[in-house]
Formats: C-alpha cells, structure tokens, sequence
C-alpha cells in the first residue's frame, strides 16, 4: 500500500518531508495543492500554482547518491505519463529535468538529510506542471510547458500523484536491489549523447562542447572543440538544436 500524505497549502513539500522525516514513513509521498516557498536548484524559485503536482518523496534506504534518487523520480514521472498522456514526447534532460521538445514540464530536486553529521535519508522533490494554463506558464523564466498546454486536456491530480507513488516506490525498490538496473533505464530515456550543449557551471562563464556520455555516477562527459574529453558534475545544460554529432 502506497503511503500519501495530503497537504492544501505548504510552504514547500521539501520543506516539510525534511522536518517531519522522523515521523513519515519510508516511501511515503508528502503531496500539496499548492507551495508558497517552492524552490528548485540554487535557491530558485519554483512556480506553484494550484492545478500541478507538488510531491516529496521519502527515502530512508541509502541505496546510492543523490543523484541516483532523481534517477528514480525521473523515470517515475515518465512511467505516469506513459499510462496517462499516450504520445507524449517527453524525455529526460541532464541532470534533472523532464522536457517536451524545447520546454520544461518538470523538474525535480533531491536534497539530503542529516543526522548527527551523516546522511540519514534523501527527499526527492518532484514538480510536474500538469493542469497549467498557458497564461500562467508566460510568467516562468525560461520555455516551460504543461501537460494542459500539450494536449487541452486536464488531466485528474489524484490519479497523478497514486501513480507517481506507485512508480516511485517501484523504481526505489529496483534501486535498492539493482543500481546498475537503475541506472541504465535512465540514461535510455536522456535525449542528449551526441548533442551540442551550452554547458553553464554555477561558477563561471557559459561555453559550447558535445554531450558524449553519461557516467555512472550521473556526470556528463563532454567534448570540448580541441577534443578534450572531460566531466561535467553540476550546473546547467542548454541542448542546441539540430547540431547533433554522433561521433
Ligand atoms: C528544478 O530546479 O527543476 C527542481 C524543481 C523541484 C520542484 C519541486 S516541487 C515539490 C518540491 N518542493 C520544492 O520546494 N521543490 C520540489 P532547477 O533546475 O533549479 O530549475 C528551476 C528553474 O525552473 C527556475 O529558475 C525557473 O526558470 C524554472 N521554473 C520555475 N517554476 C517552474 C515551473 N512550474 N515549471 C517549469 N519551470 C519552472
């Protein structure tokens, strides 16, 4: 049986997954109709109406890093979209996103919490814009989309969010027993070895290179011009459109 734990309105289901850790059980979904403080990577903002889904997610099994966590809520995301929304056309984007086209539908954050110094559990954060007007997606800063926009469909948050916490549960259980697994289903539905990228780290200035490969602990491998090989752990990426080199 899959736990949800319901909430209207929260500051953000981050937020309140990490301060009630200890008392929510492990699996369970923490979900809100809207955020008042919804934030994404690098203290930015993340827009939260009501009509989408907020959802945390609780897991107490340290089965791998962080990033081995978005691996799970990503491919979550998609497994509900592919029971929900027949040809939808959505892909994961490196480090963290799920995009359709050029157009952010969602993202997802995964932050670590401490006990005594140690790690103890991770809370993945999930934002997916589901029933979002386009007026409403015209105030975002960057290309984003809904599954509304997508289809003129609105799409019912309850069966959402039961899905995404079956899946989510689903995937955690194949973490846990299957890293490699895991990982391999993820880097499948990536849409960027290949691409040209514009790689933006949280410190410095933005430069062009290729995406060649994802390793295993979740860092891209790029090509720079000069045929430098090396990795890219954190920031942004910007896939260039039609300058694709399989080489
Ligand atoms: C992310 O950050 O994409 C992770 C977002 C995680 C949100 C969930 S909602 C439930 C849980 N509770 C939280 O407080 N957070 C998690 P990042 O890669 O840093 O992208 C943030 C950027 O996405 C912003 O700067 C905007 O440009 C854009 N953005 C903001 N709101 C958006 C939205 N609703 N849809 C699409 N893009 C959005």
């Amino acid at each position: 049986m899959n736990k949800i734990h319901y909430l209207t309105e929260v500051d953000s289901t981050n937020t309140y997954a990490a301060a009630h850790f200890d008392s929510l059980s492990d699996g369970t979904l923490v979900l809100a109709e809207t955020q008042t403080a919804g934030h994404g990577r690098l203290g930015r903002k993340w827009l939260s109406p009501e009509g989408n889904i907020y959802a945390s997610f609780v897991m107490k099994d340290l089965f791998g890093e962080p990033f081995h966590a978005t691996m799970a809520a990503s491919l979550a995301v998609l497994s509900v979209l592919n029971d929900l929304v027949p040809g939808h056309g959505a892909y994961i984007k490196w480090p963290n996103d799920i995009f359709i086209g050029a157009r952010k539908l969602s993202g997802i954050l995964c932050e670590g919490v401490l006990r005594k110094g140690a790690l103890a559990g991770i809370i993945c954060g999930i934002g997916v814009n589901v029933n979002l007007p386009e007026e409403e997606l015209t105030k975002i800063g960057q290309p984003a989309t809904s599954l509304l926009a997508q289809t003129k469909c609105k799409i019912n948050l309850k069966i959402f969010a039961e899905k995404l916490a079956v899946y989510l549960n689903w995937y955690y259980i194949i973490g846990i027993n299957d890293r490699e697994r895991l990982f391999s289903l993820w880097k499948k539905e990536n849409r960027i070895i290949g691409e040209r990228v514009v790689l933006l780290p949280p410190h410095g200035s933005a430069y062009e290179a290729f995406a060649r490969d994802i390793t295993g602990d979740g860092k891209l491998l790029i090509e720079e011009d000069d045929g430098t090989q090396k990795e890219f752990a954190c920031g942004d990426v910007k896939i260039l459109p039609g300058q694709r080199n399989g080489a």
